[in-house]
């Protein structure tokens, strides 16, 4: 029986290692050694691994002395290695269960060589949409290049011998394409092999691309680094040999267009002039045959490289830069506006007296956003400031004095190009470049229960993963200068989870201010504004999203739990209901069967209104209630959905029923009775309620806009300030 040797190495993959041993000891082919590198580890990797081998005696582990990194630790598991066969798998990697079985079940004697395939994926869940067809062919044939495309060694079965005797090895000088003069070698030696398409292995994006990347997720900058040293190692090497100096050859000009083109665009002098001479070290090696045939301007760049010319390599990269710009903006509204903006907004000076607000990307006039806005408007009367407002789809009720301009229009990124100040409650777009004179306040929406950015640790909302959402949130946190808080505790969490290192104005929430100040005469003509009836008492239902229920990016499901008919026939005598879904919610509820009990405010724009009029607020896990609380009005938590958002959606930050005001319900039955004795609930929660508003709401004293406008406006010489009548803090 064919034994077949598994090689492992790990450092510091904690969060990954238990379920790909796992993969590893469940395999359905039996005869397996597992050889596990430990290179050093610092977390709980090495315990996983010592805990398996005291279960599975087929696994032995090696202990580097020094940190070797992946080449240098396969090779010594290669060294180690008596199976007749070898496989590799990554320790932060997963296979299938059947994957060695379906390579070992066609082995052959000429077969050196036996390839599986290669699937990435984020969750293990999502091995499920693999499962193979019938029909699918177990095996065909392929040409080892085409087979190794990226060269990889992963998901492939080597003959000990074939490997040892030829002495291939992986490389120890790089880390990221360490691989390399591995795969070479094994091509060289075998043009065509066995594919077998059905022995899976999967390959994991890693959750956290921040502070715990995958190689393949260093930067563009450390991937050029290695690879310019990997390829002047090996290029000589095949000097001679033509099929393998092309092959070679043309993984450089790959890497030279995918990455270091794109790097160029954004490199600062100093990588410039790290990077280049590296680059030339390369293309020295380049045999003319390898780019007779490029487009005449990347054949340009690639001489200019070759021959150390760097005038002449900036000149055509810019050319090369802009004709891919151009040919973006042919036929698309969109990447033209792009365009314009890069080339003509983002090179106009910079209005000083101008501020662009956006609240909630533009679907409303509401928030902090709203807040300081109105108090600027006040305070700086007399004084020349020019004011913007962004909106999504329908203009905004803002004062007609000021301009507003729609999302992504022409005239959008001139604001945003030009403006002074950006007063923002939700992340900016990637491609809006922050220039150095701009200034960007992010008010953020709202205090935390739900986990946030770096702690979120399965990210499930479509059309990102867990690794990409972290790294393009902290890269847009260190975009802002500012940031505000309602409370320390809010302070605390975001200092960890958007790993933001500005200044926080815990100075509590601009758009509470009115809750504080509000004066009971305004409810009745808000009420009669809205077209509610004066005579009912309002219950407000304000539930949050949920990330892993959806139609597709951005647009959210929400399945309504409350029965709408019973609550009519027990509360309707007293009560009405105002239902206001959260902004990302699409999905389109018909409530025509409950008019006259159930007002449907979801797209009305400032929440705080409905926070006024209402007597009472039903709410989940939705940061509402922290600015309800202001207000010393009952509040109940319709939790129907507790263990599941908890414990797999999202988490939170504290123990929900310890901490929050008000009872968690988890039935219509049990919301009709706790609104039928509201008082009661209210003198039950009292103390509960007291000490929350304590812990969160006691630097809500209706003056947190001025005191932000305060701080962001005492940097600039041309104002005076406005902190003579503000509250120190
Ligand atoms: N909101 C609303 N209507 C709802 C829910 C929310 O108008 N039904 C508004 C409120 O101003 C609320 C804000 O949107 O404070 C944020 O809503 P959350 O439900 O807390 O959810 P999310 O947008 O995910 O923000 O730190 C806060 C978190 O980021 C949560």
């Amino acid at each position: 029986m064919i034994k077949v040797s598994i090689i492992v190495p790990f450092y510091n993959t904690e969060e990954y290692l238990n379920e790909c041993i796992k993969s590893i000891t469940y395999q359905t082919y039996p005869n397996l050694e597992i050889i596990l590198v430990d290179d050093c580890s610092t977390d709980n990797s090495k315990k996983i691994a010592e805990d398996f081998r005291k279960i599975d005696s087929r696994i032995k582990i090696t202990y580097n002395q020094i940190r070797s990194g992946v080449g240098k630790s396969r090779n010594i598991g290669i060294k180690k290695a008596n199976g007749d066969f070898i496989y590799f798998v990554d320790s932060d990697d997963y296979i299938h269960h059947n994957a060695i079985k379906r390579l070992v079940d066609v082995v052959e004697e000429k077969d050196n060589v036996i390839s599986g395939s290669i699937s990435t994926i984020t969750n293990l869940n999502e091995i499920d949409k693999f499962t193979e067809r019938v029909t699918e062919l177990p095996v065909s044939y392929k040409l080892s290049s085409k087979n190794f495309k990226g060269r990889s060694a992963l998901k492939a079965l080597y003959r000990s011998n074939f490997i040892k005797n030829l002495n291939i090895k992986f490389s120890e000088d790089v880390n990221i394409y360490a691989d390399h003069p591995f795969t070479y070698e094994v091509i060289k030696h075998s043009k065509e092999i066995k594919y077998v398409r059905n022995s899976r292995y999967f390959r994991r994006r890693r959750h956290d691309r921040v502070t715990n990347p995958s190689l393949k997720e260093l930067s563009r900058y450390d991937k050029i680094i290695d690879f310019t040293r990997i390829y002047t190692s090996i290029a000589p090497k095949y000097h001679s040999d033509t099929f393998m100096k092309q092959l070679i050859d043309r993984d450089f000009l790959n890497f030279y267009r995918k990455v270091v083109v794109m790097f160029m665009k954004a490199s600062t002098e100093e990588e410039f002039k790290e990077v280049f001479p590296r680059l030339h070290n390369s293309a020295r090696y380049l045999i003319n045959e390898s780019y007779k045939n490029l487009n005449p301007l990347i054949k340009r760049e690639i001489k200019a490289l070759k021959y150390y010319e760097t005038k002449k390599f900036l000149k055509y990269l810019r050319i090369h830069h802009e004709l891919r710009d151009f040919k973006k903006i042919i036929g698309s509204k969109k990447n033209l506006y792009k365009w314009i903006y890069k080339k003509r907004f983002l090179k106009q000076p910079i209005d000083s007296h101008k501020v662009v607000f956006e609240s909630f990307m533009g679907k409303n006039y509401s928030g902090n956003p709203k807040a300081i806005y109105e108090s600027m408007k006040k305070e700086f009367k007399d004084k020349e400031y020019s004011y913007i407002w962004v909106y999504k789809e329908n203009p905004l009720p803002i004062s007609a004095d000021d301009k507003q301009v729609k999302r992504f229009s022409l005239a959008y990124y001139k604001a945003m190009a030009t403006a002074k100040y950006w007063i923002v409650n939700t992340r900016l777009p990637k491609h809006i470049e922050k220039r150095t004179d701009q200034l960007y306040l992010q008010t953020w929406h709202g205090t935390p229960l739900k986990h946030l950015g770096m702690d979120i640790s399965n990210v499930q909302m479509p059309g990102t993963d867990t690794g990409r959402y972290k790294k393009n949130f902290t890269e847009e946190a260190a975009r802002w200068d500012y940031l505000i808080a309602q409370n320390k505790y809010s302070s605390e969490i975001f200092k960890r989870a958007f790993m933001f290192n500005g200044k926080i104005l815990e100075y509590g929430y601009p758009r509470n201010d009115i809750l504080v100040q509000q004066s009971g005469n305004e409810v009745n003509s808000l009420k009669e504004k809205i077209g509610l009836p004066n005579d009912k008492k309002v219950i407000l239902y304000a539930p949050t999203w949920r990330d892993n229920h959806y139609f597709e990016k951005g647009k959210y499901k929400f399945k309504l739990a409350l029965d709408l008919e019973k609550m009519k026939s027990k509360l309707g005598n007293d009560y009405i209901i105002i239902l206001r879904l959260h902004y990302v919610i699409a999905e389109q509820l018909d409530l025509s069967q409950h008019k006259g009990f159930v007002y449907d405010l979801s797209t009305y724009g400032d929440i705080n209104d409905l926070y006024l009029i209402s007597d009472l607020l039903i709410t989940d896990y939705s940061s509402v209630f922290f600015d309800y609380a202001n207000l010393k009005k009952p509040m109940l938590f319709y939790t129907y959905d507790l263990e599941d958002y908890r414990d797999s959606v999202r988490g939170l930050y504290f123990d929900f029923e310890k901490v929050v005001p008000g009872p968690l319900l988890r039935s219509t039955d049990e919301v009709i009775s706790t609104i039928q004795n509201i008082e009661s609930i209210q003198i039950k929660y009292r103390e509960q309620y007291d000490n929350f508003y304590k812990k969160f709401n006691s630097l809500d004293d209706g003056r947190a806009a001025e005191r932000v406008i305060n701080e962001i406006l005492k940097s600039q010489p041309e104002y005076d300030l406005i902190s003579e009548r503000t509250t120190e803090v």
